[in-house]
């Protein structure tokens, strides 16, 4: 956008004393970012407006991104930059004397979201916008974020994240003209009416309001303000009578109250059911509503409406469809089913059984009567259209309703037209396997999208050192030209540069000491390799094999004092579910590794483990920039992709990585020299299944490191933590180590001496570096966004 360093001066101390009748230099940092943040919203209101009028008066196909998260972290900077004055703004800053990261920190962290699904969404948001194509977000304005992590003793304690505090949040937009009904529980009868079609009657529903509130999403610098619709609940003032007790309402308000903290994982509650309810039929409700607008008759809004289900949560989205077409505008069957198809695709986010959505018939009938209906009738004429032309093995296995149980996945690919991994390997293993037999059956829905990231948040604005740098190297196009990083390839044999690289890495590194220094109180060595595993707390994701390989170390260097090696840092930042016994147990026994390590002199600083609290968005961005190493050890076969990865490569971190998700994706990018591999490969991890020949015992009797390093779970090395270090042995041993830690720790301690040696080779190591940020322009969301957009969607884009 077009603005002088002056006017922009202007515009802010105006804004700081009508808002809070204050001068600049007499206001806080929460008054100035909130001051520059409705700047902001002054700024874009134009083009925010006139979008969805623009694409309603001309016919513009437009896609609708149903998710059950989103997780954006803060906002302002990335808003700045896409506005095109971040520069400007941080100039004018310092003209008037204030800090500009101290405003930045002033913003809580947006984080309605658990890991890799939620900020996988709010990339494609941004993308979306910044590739210019019409596609809008649909979700839960969740009134706490994901909870809060403390570490007490060393054992996580869970906070609520009241995100909100008591003004709500300065990018929304309450949309109250806007809001609809809802209706759950309750029961339904069928009348057939004058048409011959059946009309539902409601008995005793619950009526729910939902009302949007709206955040914009802008686009990289080209004009585009898209929108991000989150619904909250109310209680409909018709219906207000019968609330009579706090008690009562609630159990309504309830429903965006909290976001489950489960990642990669469901738990059968009915609230969450209601919380996918209330998003889909809010958010496709408005959708038809607007469609009508252009006056297109209702059987053809498969050429103007797309929706995405990402991951099964928005499931219902099939049902519902139908349901509003069927019953609301009396659209007849046949014709409801070509548009729902043509209009509904599903993205696949996991194959961990225990993460496949499935509902109990019961509770699903209770709470969605009308819905249990409809899923009833697809399920029964899918069966009726595949009888016959397919063995029964394979219809039992897809049809949606099985032993008394909805099985969400089915509904989205059978009520869709796409379905998609999110990497390469994922996308074969979905169909070579987990869904082996609806490929079978739709070959042609089936279709890979490689994740990606938002480059310009993960280079430009959380590391403006290497930013600059490579300005200085290959001119600025590059920031809003990614495949431009190739061009860092010609310096690869340049000395010069390939230190200045190692010293911008040293810098990161010194800040982000002093962030620990100054929480934890441990010092850190910058010199050190800085060895980082940030992500959710899984099993499959295998911090715990890295803490065995620390145990290791640490035997080694208590045997041999005088023992070769460069100091290392190991880091990790994570969350675990609170439910979740095992991860809160390694968690425990992280602290209390770090504890025993850090406190041990005779270690010489050799050796230092830190658990940073309280892993978020925010965070990544101070650790990312900081990192050397970037630890992406999963079970081959169970990360469908990893989008961290991306990030710690497109930041000069070298991958040590099992060959699973994306990790083959980078590999592919970076050559076999560039990345460090280690451990079986998905064929290997499914020999073992089929043969039933993993032996956990025998590596841990016959291999004397396995053994010791196994044992300090339960001899009492490690103070304060007898249950839960028993707990862990038991997994390895007793429960015969179900993500093959034991059979891939020597080959992990092979590839960590490797990490060490060539680490001491400076211009090596910088080269390796510099290689991965040079190939990181191939996972740019924006491309992935591109592909979905002409693959699935079918929409225009720039
Ligand atoms: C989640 O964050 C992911 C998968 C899930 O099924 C759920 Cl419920 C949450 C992650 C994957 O584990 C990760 O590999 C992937 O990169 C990410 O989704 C985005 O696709």
């Amino acid at each position: 956008m077009e603005l002088t360093k002056e006017q922009f001066i202007r515009d802010f101390k105006d804004q700081l004393h009508r808002d809070f009748i204050v001068k600049i230099n007499e206001s806080t940092d929460e008054e100035r970012f909130l001051a520059l943040a409705h700047l902001i919203k002054k700024y874009i209101s134009t083009p925010w407006l006139e979008r969805r009028h623009d694409l309603v008066e001309e016919d513009v196909k437009t896609a609708y991104y149903f998710s059950i998260e989103f997780l954006p972290g803060r906002m302002l900077e990335t808003n700045l930059l896409n506005l095109g004055i971040l520069d400007l703004v941080e100039d004018a800053f310092k003209d008037v004397d204030v800090d500009f990261s101290d405003v930045v920190n002033a913003e809580k962290d947006m984080a309605l979201g658990n890991g890799g699904l939620g900020r996988l969404a709010a990339a494609f948001m941004d993308s979306l916008a910044t590739i210019g194509a019409p596609g809008f977000g649909n979700g839960i304005r969740y009134k706490y974020g994901l909870f809060k992590q403390k570490i007490v003793d060393g054992y996580q304690i869970e906070l609520p994240d009241a995100w909100l505090g008591t003004d709500g949040n300065v990018w929304e937009t309450k949309k109250p003209h806007s809001a609809v009904e809802v209706k759950i529980y309750g029961k339904v009868y069928l009348y057939p009416n004058k048409e011959g079609n059946f009309e539902p009657f409601y008995e005793d529903p619950t009526i729910l309001r939902a009302v949007p509130y709206d955040i914009a999403q802008i686009g990289f610098q080209n004009g585009v303000v898209n929108n991000l619709r989150l619904w909250d609940v109310e209680i409909p003032e018709s219906e207000e009578d019968k609330y009579r007790t706090i008690e009562d309402r609630r159990k309504i308000e309830d429903i965006t109250n909290i976001l489950y903290p489960d990642d990669s994982s469901y738990e059968g509650k009915s609230l969450r059911l209601i919380q996918e309810y209330f998003m889909v039929s809010a958010g496709l409700q408005t959708i038809i509503k607007n469609y009508l607008k252009t006056g297109k008759d209702l059987k053809d809004i498969h050429e103007l409406v797309a929706v995405h289900i990402n991951d099964t949560h928005p499931a219902l989205a099939v049902p519902e469809f139908m349901r509003i077409l069927m019953d609301d505008y009396g659209v007849v069957w046949e014709d409801a089913w070509n548009s729902t198809v043509k209009v509904m695709s599903y993205t696949n986010h996991t194959i961990l059984a225990e993460a496949l959505e499935k509902w109990d018939c019961n509770l699903f009938k209770e709470i969605l009567p009308r819905i249990y209906q409809i899923v009833n009738e697809i399920d029964s004429r899918y069966v009726e259209e595949v009888s016959g032309k397919f063995p029964g093995k394979i219809i039992e296995n897809t049809r949606i309703i099985r032993n008394e149980k909805i099985h969400m996945a089915n509904l989205s690919i059978i009520g869709g037209h796409s379905v998609n991994g999110v990497a390469k390997l994922h996308t074969d293993l979905l169909i070579s396997d987990v869904l082996n037999d609806f490929y079978q059956i739709y070959p042609e829905k089936f279709n890979n999208k490689t994740n990606g990231i938002i480059v310009r948040r993960w280079s430009q604005i959380s590391n403006p050192l290497m930013s600059d740098e490579i300005d200085k190297l290959i001119g600025k196009e590059w920031r809003s030209d990614i495949h431009q990083l190739k061009n860092l390839e010609k310096f690869i044999t340049d000395e010069k540069v390939l230190n200045e690289f190692y010293e911008v890495k040293k810098e990161n590194k010194k800040k982000l000491a002093a962030y620990v220094k100054e929480t934890q109180g441990i010092e850190l060595n910058p010199d050190a390799i800085f060895d980082v595993q940030v992500k959710r707390l899984h099993a499959y994701k295998r911090q715990l094999l890295n803490l065995l390989h620390i145990i290791k170390l640490y035997w080694d260097i208590k045997d041999n004092p005088d023992i070769d090696m460069v100091p290392r840092v190991f880091i990790f930042g994570a969350k675990a579910a609170p439910g979740y016994r095992f991860a809160k147990s390694v968690i425990k026994l992280i602290n209390e590794v770090a504890n025993l390590v850090n406190n041990d002199e005779s270690l010489q600083d050799k050796l230092k483990v830190v658990f940073l609290p309280n892993y978020n968005v925010t965070l990544a961005e101070l650790i990312i920039p900081a990192s050397d190493v970037s630890e992406q050890i999963s079970t081959a076969g169970k990360e469908a992709s990893g989008t961290s990865n991306m990030k710690f490569m497109m930041n000069g971190a070298i991958t040590l990585a099992t060959l699973d998700g994306a990790n083959i994706e980078i590999k592919d990018a970076v050559g076999d020299d560039n990345i460090v591999i280690f451990g079986m490969n998905t064929d290997e991890v499914y020999d073992h299944y089929e043969k039933h020949d993993y032996n956990a015992r025998k590596l841990y009797e016959e291999n004397p490191t396995i053994n010791r390093v196994v044992n300090t779970f339960i001899d009492g090395t490690i103070l304060n933590s007898q249950s839960e270090g028993q707990e862990i042995y038991d997994a390895l041993i007793r429960h015969n180590d179900e993500y093959f830690l034991l059979e891939d720790f020597e080959s992990y301690v092979n590839a960590q001496k490797y990490i060490n040696d060539i680490y001491r080779d400076k211009i090596r190591w910088s080269q390796m570096a510099l290689n991965n940020i040079a190939n990181s322009g191939r996972f740019s969301a924006d491309d992935t966004i591109r592909l979905y957009a002409e693959e699935i969607w079918n929409i225009k884009h720039n």
